[in-house]
């Protein structure tokens, strides 16, 4: 049985990308500003942040997802057809599945069942670099799979991180990756222990920044943070008024840090610039929770300056998007 440590080692072994299958369900009852296939596309845009090549898509208008299998019987039993004739290594759902809908898939289908959720923690997890970073992503990563783990988990945990799903390379499967990963095997006592840990730590983390927040109030200079939607050009406009150098690049959160510059205006105004992680629709409010401490740092800003990629389809839903996480984080 291979373990977490197994997978550190590199066998050498030139493996494709995981093979990904994509469903969604437009839920009639449901009133969002994106529609269903919009979404859906952003979901391919997500899978291949994380390394995973789309090899088809499924989606079902309903009123509302199967509380059972998230799309209707017979569209499940359809799915686990395709999904094997494509030879799926993960089929990923638009929406986070409840732990009865995860279940019934995993006993349904061939191929790992990823959620929306699972994905973008997937992909924080890539692009967490700092302590804070890190911190975050474990406690959110803990506080999804806790409801999630049982026997049956625990096993398919270590199959993914085996031969079949680790395709992907550093360091196991998308999905159940990243510095949770360690944890899934062992008991839910000690992963609530763990919680309570993050927790206070990320405490320790909230109150540094909040006396470093209130040294810069002291010297009066006021704080413009970046925001917008991820991908939108945030780090992009940063660099080019700070010559920070972050990190920039076409994939879906990769700035995960918050990063704070001292730059002179041409009016010779100082202001403390700050780029931070952009914003997504579906994002749950547990993983807002568990990025306080990087989300304070765009609350408590003396001017929100927000980035909206106007070339994009989407960049209305986006820009409504990033209005309704703000208004949530106040
Ligand atoms: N064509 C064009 N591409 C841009 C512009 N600004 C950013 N990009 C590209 O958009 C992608 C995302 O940029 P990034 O700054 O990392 O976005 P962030 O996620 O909002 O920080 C990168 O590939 C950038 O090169 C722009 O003004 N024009
Ligand atoms: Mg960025």
């Amino acid at each position: 049985m291979p373990t977490t440590k197994d997978r550190l080692i590199d066998t050498g072994v030139k493996r494709g990308p995981e093979r990904a299958f994509l469903v969604a369900v437009e839920a009639s009852e449901h009133d969002s500003v994106w529609s269903a296939e919009d979404s859906l596309d952003e979901l391919g845009a997500l899978a291949r942040t994380a390394g995973a090549e789309v090899v088809g898509t499924m989606l079902q208008r309903l009123p509302h997802p199967d509380v059972n299998t998230y799309v209707g019987k017979g569209r499940a039993q359809e799915l686990s057809d395709t999904e094997k004739q494509l030879n799926c290594d993960l089929v990923i759902f638009d929406d986070e599945l409840t732990p009865t809908q995860q279940r019934n898939l995993e006993k349904l289908l061939n191929a790992r069942v990823v959620d929306r959720t699972a994905l973008i923690l997937d992909i924080f997890a890539q692009h967490a670099h700092s302590r804070e970073g890190h911190l975050q992503v474990e406690l959110a990563q803990l506080e999804y799979r806790l409801p999630r783990l049982s026997g049956q988990d625990v096993e398919f945990t270590r199959q993914a991180g085996g031969s079949r799903g680790a395709a992907s390379g550093v360091g196991g499967a998308i999905g159940v990756r990243g510095p949770g990963e360690t944890m899934l095997e062992i008991d839910r006592r000690r992963i609530r222990s763990r919680i309570s840990e993050l927790k206070s730590e990320i405490e320790d983390v909230r109150k540094q920044r909040a006396i470093h927040r209130r040294q810069r109030a002291a010297q009066a200079i006021p704080v413009v943070a970046v925001v917008g939607y991820t991908n939108a050009g945030k780090s992009t406009l940063f660099n080019a008024l700070t010559e920070a150098g972050v990190l920039a690049e076409n994939k879906l959160f990769a700035t995960l840090d918050p990063v704070t510059r001292h730059i002179v205006l041409p009016n010779h105004q100082e202001v403390l610039l700050t780029d931070t992680v952009g914003f997504i629709q579906k994002l749950p409010t547990r993983l807002i929770a568990a990025f306080r401490a990087t989300l304070e740092e765009v609350i408590e800003a003396d001017i929100l300056l927000e980035v909206v990629d106007i070339s994009h389809e989407n960049a209305i839903e986006q820009s409504e998007t990033v209005q309704e996480v703000l208004e949530e984080l106040e």
